[in-house]
């Protein structure tokens, strides 16, 4: 079987390229997979560095919104995972132009591309964000898509677009909705690894607002198994949430930070909010349990891993730190956010 996997050098999805090429999944050891990602400042070939070696894989950059690209990488291949994405919800409010170029033509030009060379099955990885905000209780996945980010509404418009080619083409399209993730390998913008670093440097960290927003957590490993579920089990044109059950505000979850780092109160700033920041996430997974998933990785022992992960992998996430620092490909989010509202 050959497997391509789209935005495969960022943090979720060299984690799936890295799961499978190990064996962890169960009648899919016998797998060729390519990668093909476009390297942007979130793609790291250091993620794959681990498979690189092996006969089984391939690494090819490009972009999945260049039809050239596509006609040569996807002929040959039995599936598609797409993890492509703009991913940052602070980057879509400075300029979304990118978000719509790779989240929604990038997915049309995937979708075109797999339906013209008969992949059997493609598989979109998007995100609870499409559903906007809940206030109480949890969202199955019949709920209406009300996106609320630019982000948010690119990945909203991807998976209309999987449904309209599951329902006009008959293409085998699965859809997977997951919740916030966390674990090693998360480029450093995203609050865990943002946090945590900054704290490792005894830096001061950010916290939007009244950090009274909530979010479910999810172990990348937990992730990628719910995923590979909804290829091996999951049926064409569904569409499955996957949740990780522990659902924390940013005061609770940094209060866990600082006591894993030592640190107190006094690293905290807190800063203007994010506009339009969605006040609380959480997904229904019944769906899924139905194929037998359930998240493996206790959050406790999760977060107490990725801590060590970073303070053990200075070598991975320096460059990435410093490459900002010097206005490079990063960019911090907007200045407006990050000054202080409180002393
Ligand atoms: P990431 O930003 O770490 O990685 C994205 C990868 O896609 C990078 O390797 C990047 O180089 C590549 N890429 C971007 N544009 C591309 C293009 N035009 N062509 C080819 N490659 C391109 O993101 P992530 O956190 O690993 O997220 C992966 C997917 O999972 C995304 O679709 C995201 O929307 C979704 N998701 C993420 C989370 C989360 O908490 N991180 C939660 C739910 C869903
Ligand atoms: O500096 C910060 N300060 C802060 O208070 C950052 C970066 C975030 N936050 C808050 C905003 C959110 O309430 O922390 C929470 C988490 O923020 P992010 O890590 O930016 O994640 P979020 O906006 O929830 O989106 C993430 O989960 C769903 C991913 O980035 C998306 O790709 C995924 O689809």
């Amino acid at each position: 079987m050959r497997i391509l996997v789209t935005g495969g050098a960022g943090f979720i999805g060299s984690h799936y390229v890295r799961a499978l090429l190990r064996g962890s999944y169960t009648g899919w050891e016998d797998v060729e997979v390519t990668v093909l990602d476009k390297l942007t400042y979130a793609g790291n070939l250091a993620n794959l560095a681990p498979v690189a070696g092996l006969p089984a894989f391939t690494f090819v950059r490009g972009d999945i919104v260049d039809d050239r690209i596509l006609e040569d990488v996807v002929p040959g291949h039995d599936v598609i995972i797409n993890f492509a994405a703009e991913s940052h919800v602070d980057r879509s409010i400075e300029d979304a132009a990118d978000f719509v170029t790779t989240n929604v033509m990038g997915v049309q030009r995937l979708l075109q591309a797999a339906l013209r060379h008969e992949i059997r099955t493609f598989l979109q990885v998007s995100t609870d964000e499409v559903y906007g905000s809940i206030d109480e209780g949890s969202w199955r996945e019949t709920e209406p898509l009300l996106p609320n980010s630019p982000y948010s509404a690119s990945k909203a418009g991807a998976d209309l677009l999987c449904r309209a080619y599951h329902r006009t083409h008959g293409l085998d399209v699965r859809i997977t909705r997951s919740s916030n993730n966390y674990g090693p390998w998360q480029f450093p913008e995203k609050m865990i690894p943002l946090f945590i670093t900054n704290l490792i440097d005894d830096r001061e960290i950010p916290l939007y607002g009244d950090g009274g927003n909530v979010r479910e957590w999810l172990h990348v490993d937990d992730h990628c198994r719910g995923i590979q579920l909804v290829l091996a089990k999951g049926a064409p044109g569904e569409t499955y949430n996957v949740g990780g059950g522990i659902e924390l505000t940013n005061v609770e979850l940094v209060r866990r930070l600082l006591d894993a780092l030592g640190k107190g109160w006094d690293r905290v700033r807190q800063v203007r909010d994010r506009p339009g920041h969605d006040r609380r996430y959480s997904v229904d997974t019944t769906k899924i349990q139905g194929l037998g998933y359930r998240p493996e990785i206790d959050f406790e022992d999760g977060l107490a891993a990725v801590v060590r992960w970073y303070a053990e992998n200075e070598n991975w996430w320096r460059p990435l730190i410093a490459a900002a620092h010097a206005g490079d490909a990063v960019r911090p989010p907007h200045d407006e956010w990050r000054s202080p509202t409180r002393e």
